[in-house]
């Protein structure tokens, strides 16, 4: 007979929703803990991946729960952006209703998972009552100078119609939909997070980060320090700035590198014909993506400019030319080229003939420009470098930039890869980004109290490939809140990443219509104590978060300096060798699963079949054996049913042999999946440690002919398996905890504690080796002391006959395992 999954599970979750069991209020006499996962795009219905997820979540939330925490998990949907309105578009509907539509239906499912879920803090940020707080919030950035707007070239996908941020283009493809991205010249807004570049290197305030995601942040920041040196341009008042890690080649350079972009060059071309072969060059080389031009074995290539520039340190006239391999947004945008100690100045000087010169001489001094197949990159001691020579490479860095800032030729600098992220996109459905365009008074900022901007709905998605706000005149043409005059809004929406960067404060107050959510309860819940969600966010929506985080406490919104006190990456869900996904075609839908086997089976197959995170390969047999297990517990209990309702809360007085394993397994057992629980977040292991248990328990022929205590003893290792199962498989555990006669649900009575006294072995068993082979075994009471312990291996038949009357040379005790005799 199978267990009645099916009638236990809405049973549980009608009785937790009913007692309101996981509706949450501040307490602040009592411990809080918050426990978060990444929230899904509504974009249809939940897959395998969201079930793992969450079970981690719910596992967490579940356990804390029972240790008396005021446990805090909500849910809610990242519900603007493609997914929503590409889905909207293949189904001829509207992204609002699509969305709504897949909002109820996942709700749905998250209840018949039973997870342990605050629905009164849902939000949804495609709901005007949250991205009202984004506009807002905008404003408050706009108003700290941390947004801004220019022209710049951006990654833009054709098929998405859009722009994307860098961390949205993964090798030169569009993070969505695959297709290739083009550079396009347009007028952005952007978000100055460069600004906290500094303190998002600082991880010292996180609890339990994995090292991986906070290589990846920092690698993405990437920091570097090194001088910028000014060169004057010729016949100019211009002055050419160059950022260099470098600066003790500064002896060596030959030319100037700089991108087609740089504004000296747009000035220069101006001056030029338009059908000369610069004007080609430049255009063909802005089209190139950024990836394709700083990759190492993209082809140099280059023209001169015309103009010369000075090199301060010596006069010397140096040609500036227009290169593919330099980036205008890195540094200042300008390189100081040495050939002779960059590899891929060395490649382009070598094309085009330019001169090169040795400035760093190796320890040998042999480096010869006759002779050289590539840059020599390495430090060594200074050589052509007037008062510097023979200084180490290092050492004269430092030396070399002092002098420069005593001549006025340059300063230290600090550079990073982060770019300020451009958060405007060109599509429909996004948050509104509330500014109005006025031809008198430019920019106006739409007032507090008119926000929302509101979304129009009346808009037909998919009816043109431009952005479907330009059509729409009555939303586009306002008046200025400033001149009243006619003006325009900005048709832009925001990027995505900005509603998700501040969700996770939102729970904290999700119902607040005066302010984002109030400080009080930011302070009371925040920072969220686990985070879980994929490491294909390490360097977007979490980086993103820490930045508002750090943002919002500038502004006196909340206090606290990290979002996410500890974060765990869980892997995904792989079947036949590759990530379930549809275009994969290789989905298990989780309500076949639910249906067949129920929500229980569904979460400990999930649980046990890895450690959170690592993937979780898909597996029927696994289901079944998950689902084998909750049946063998069901029975258990079924089987003693009387029993353990008369000897539940016996006393046990005399321990016989039988009672004292039995309750060495059980605190065992308490003690592995606690430990497993909480130090490791190992749920694979603690479950398996509650299987082995439960092969013990049931192990017990006849527990109707122990004598009491032993029953006690039985039925305490029984009971047991209910209290470690209830984070794992919640509805089974309350039902066989309610069977058992208690009275109230199973959290409680807490997460059962072990008892080391019970831990303690009475006899241990001694493997005995002589010469590294085993030859014998005992067994002694626990407390035997050491020599008593060698005596009596002495005395063992087949130990004394590979000893064979020889001297023993030593005698090794391993403790509680072995003993070696070397002869
Ligand atoms: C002169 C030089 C001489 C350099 C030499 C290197 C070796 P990281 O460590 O990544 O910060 N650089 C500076 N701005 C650039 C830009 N916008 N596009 C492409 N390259 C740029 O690298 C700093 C080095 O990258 C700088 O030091 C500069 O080249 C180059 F023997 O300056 B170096
Ligand atoms: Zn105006």
């Amino acid at each position: 007979m199978e267990y009645p999954f099916n009638e236990i599970e809405p049973k549980w979750q009608k009785y937790w929703q009913e007692k309101g069991l996981f509706k949450t209020e501040e307490k602040p006499d009592k411990k809080k803990y918050y426990v978060l996962s990444m929230f899904p795009y509504p974009s249809g219905a939940l897959h395998m991946g969201h079930v793992s997820n969450y079970s981690i979540g719910d596992a967490i939330t579940r356990y804390k729960l029972m240790q008396g925490y005021n446990v805090l998990q909500p849910m809610g949907y990242d519900s603007f952006g493609l997914p929503a309105e590409n889905f909207a578009i293949q189904n001829k509907t509207h992204p609002r209703k699509a969305t709504e539509d897949n909002i109820d239906t996942m709700r749905g499912q998250f209840d018949r998972m039973g997870f342990g879920l605050d629905w009164n803090r849902e939000v949804s940020t495609c709901r005007p009552d949250y991205y009202r707080w984004n506009q807002w919030l905008f404003k408050r950035l706009y108003e700290r100078g941390l947004v801004y707007r220019k022209k710049a070239y951006l990654n833009w996908c054709e098929e998405c119609q859009t722009v994307l941020a860098n961390e949205q283009v993964e090798q030169g493809q569009c993070w969505r939909c695959e297709s290739p991205v083009q550079q396009k010249e347009m007028e952005q807004w952007f978000i100055r997070i460069t600004e906290y570049a500094e303190e998002l290197l600082d991880f010292s305030k996180v609890i339990d980060w994995p090292e991986r995601v906070k290589l990846m942040q920092t690698h993405w920041i990437g920091r570097s320090e090194g001088t910028n040196i000014n060169f004057p341009v010729k016949n100019s008042d211009q002055v050419i700035s160059v950022f260099t890690t470098r600066p003790d080649t500064i002896f060596g350079c030959t030319y100037m590198a700089l991108p087609p972009e740089h504004p000296y060059i747009m000035e220069w071309l101006n001056e030029t014909d338009p059908a000369s072969p610069l004007h080609a060059f430049c255009q063909k080389v802005i089209n190139l993506d950024k990836i394709a031009r700083t990759s190492e074995d993209t082809t140099k290539e280059g023209m001169f400019s015309g103009h010369y520039c000075i090199n301060p340190v010596n006069g010397e006239k140096i040609p500036i030319w227009i290169t593919n391999y330099v980036l205008l947004d890195y540094g200042t945008g300008a390189v100081m080229a040495v050939p002779a100690h960059d590899q891929r100045d060395f490649e382009f000087a070598k094309k085009y003939n330019l001169p090169m010169k040795i400035v760093i001489q190796n320890e040998k001094r042999d480096l010869n420009l006759e002779v050289m197949q590539e840059a020599f990159v390495d430090s060594g001691f200074l050589t052509n470098s007037a008062q510097f020579d023979g200084m180490e490479s290092e050492a004269s860095k430092k030396a070399i930039t002092d002098w420069m800032i005593e001549k006025e030729y340059g300063e230290y600098a600090v550079s990073y890869r982060l770019r300020d992220w451009g958060i405007s996109r060109q599509r429909y459905w996004g948050s509104p980004i509330p500014i109005i365009h006025c031809p008198d008074c430019g920019t106006v900022l739409v007032p507090d109290e008119e926000l929302p901007v509101e979304l129009p709905m009346n808009v037909e998605v998919g009816k043109t490939r431009k952005n479907p706000l330009l059509s729409i005149e009555e939303w586009v043409n306002t008046t200025c809140p400033v001149c009243n005059g006619p003006a325009k809004r900005e048709t832009d929406t925001m990027d995505t990443f900005f509603d998700s960067s501040w969700y996770y404060a939102r729970f904290a107050d999700a119902q607040n219509d005066k302010v984002p959510f109030s400080k009080e309860k930011a302070d009371y819940w925040l920072p969220v104590d686990q985070y879980i969600g994929g490491i294909e966010h390490a360097c977007m929506h979490l980086m993103y978060a820490r930045f508002f985080h750090k943002f919002m406490r500038d502004i006196g919104l909340l206090s606290g300096d990290e979002p996410f006190s500890r974060l765990l990456t869980q892997g995904m869900v792989i079947k036949d060798g590759a990530k379930m996904s549809k275009s994969k075609g290789n989905v298990v839908d989780p309500n076949y699963i639910i249906d067949r086997y129920g929500a229980d089976t569904a979460r400990v197959f999930m649980l046990f079949a890895s450690p959170p995170d690592k993937d979780v390969e898909w597996s029927d047999e696994g289901i079944m054996g998950a689902f084998r297990f909750l049946n063998r517990i069901w029975r258990l209990f079924n089987n003693n049913k009387d029993l353990i309702r008369e000897f539940r809360n016996h006393q046990i007085g005399e321990i016989s042999e039988q009672s004292r394993k039995l309750l060495y397994t059980t605190h065992f057992t308490i003690k592995k999946v606690t430990e497993d629980i909480e130090q490791r977040m190992q749920f694979n292991t603690a479950i398996a440690a509650l299987m082995e248990h439960f092969n013990n328990i049931s192990a017990v022929k006849e527990p109707d002919k122990l004598t009491d205590d032993e029953k006690g003893a039985f039925v305490q290792g029984c009971l047991v398996i209910p209290r470690l199962l209830y984070p794992f498989a919640p509805h089974i555990a309350e039902e066989l905890w309610q069977q058992a006669g208690f009275g109230e649900m199973i959290h409680n009575y807490r997460f059962p504690v072990w008892e080391p006294k019970y831990l303690k072995r009475d006899e241990i068993n001694y493997v005995i080796q002589v010469q590294g082979k085993v030859r014998g075994r005992i067994t002694v009471p626990a407390d035997t002391g050491e020599d008593k312990i060698k005596e009596l291996a002495l005395q063992v038949d087949n130990v004394q006959k590979f000893i064979d009357n020889q001297k023993i040379r030593k005698i090794v005790i391993v403790k509680n395992k072995l003993i070696s005799i070397v002869v």
